[in-house]
């Protein structure tokens, strides 16, 4: 992209008008040896997806839909942390960008007061115990008016324009995106997550709040107080028993 003037985070981007899902093709792009900081864009996704196979909704010319490769050299344990990483990098430009006043909910959420506007999907590729690539998915509702979303959505999605009335310049927002990355990013790298963990909890949905927590092997209600250093929400149950939640999806209880 002109006028970037990042070292690697947007350096090479392939746009695609309308695609399943871009995930994919990041990962045929990473494995195929595409360098770090490839992004994979698209203006309509047919099969944009979530976690755990859920649906992304997609629409043609409304949002940032895009997949980042990235290669860094951390132990597997750490990579949930490129999830924070990213969820503050794009709280970041937002704020920025628009102005919107935007919170992270754990994991991979962002938020603008109760409604979603962007998920962060993190998938991991590893050799023998080792990192070969990350593809962090970013589905961005930037453009969408209300109509734009389907009714299981209409009440629990919106979007940048909706929330500043102003219309959002994607290529602008998308190139900030990638400065703000690559900084956030090198930091990282040279000095450990600490910053990304203030940053975090700086603009937290989740920390105060009362939370469910299903797990694989158990059920429990208490309140998010914050992330340890290596990233894990820590959940007190009503017993002031501290709990590490690890991927388990949270639900927000009223009280
Ligand atoms: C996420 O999953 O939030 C991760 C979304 C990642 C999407 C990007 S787009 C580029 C790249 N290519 C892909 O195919 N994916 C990535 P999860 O936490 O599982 O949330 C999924 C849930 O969010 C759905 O079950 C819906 O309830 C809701 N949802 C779906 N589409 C939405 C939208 N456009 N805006 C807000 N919420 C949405």
């Amino acid at each position: 992209m002109a006028g970037l003037h990042t070292a690697r985070i947007g350096q090479n981007v392939f746009a695609h008008d309308e695609v399943v899902s871009t995930q994919p093709l990041a990962h045929e792009a990473a494995a195929k040896g595409a360098p770090e900081g490839t992004l994979v864009l698209a203006e309509q996704q047919t099969g944009g997806r979530g976690r755990l196979g859920r649906p992304w909704h997609s629409p043609k010319g409304t949002g940032i839909w895009m997949s980042l490769i990235v290669r860094p050299a951390i132990p597997i344990p750490k990579t949930p942390q490129m999830t924070l990483l990213t969820a503050v990098t794009i709280a970041r430009t937002i704020r920025e960008e628009t102005g919107v006043p935007v919170k992270i909910k754990w994991p991979n959420d962002i938020f603008c007061g109760d409604k979603k506007v962007c998920g962060v999907l993190t998938e991991l590729n590893a050799e023998s115990d080792r990192v070969n690539y990350l593809v962090i998915g970013i589905g961005l509702n930037a453009n969408s008016v209300q109509s734009d979303f389907p009714e299981e959505l209409s009440e629990i999605a919106t979007s940048l324009r909706i929330e500043s009335g102003d219309e959002v310049k994607r290529v602008d927002f998308i190139q900030q995106f990638c400065r703000n990355f690559e900084e956030e990013y090198d930091h990282f790298l040279q000095h450990g997550f600490q910053r990304v963990k203030q940053e975090w909890e700086k603009h937290s949905y989740s920390i105060g709040r009362w939370v469910s927590v299903q797990t694989i092997s158990q059920m429990f209600e208490g309140r998010a107080v914050g992330l340890d250093d290596e990233g894990v929400l820590m959940v007190e149950d009503r017993a002031g028993i501290m709990h590490k939640v690890y991927s388990a999806d949270v639900n927000y209880r009223a009280n």
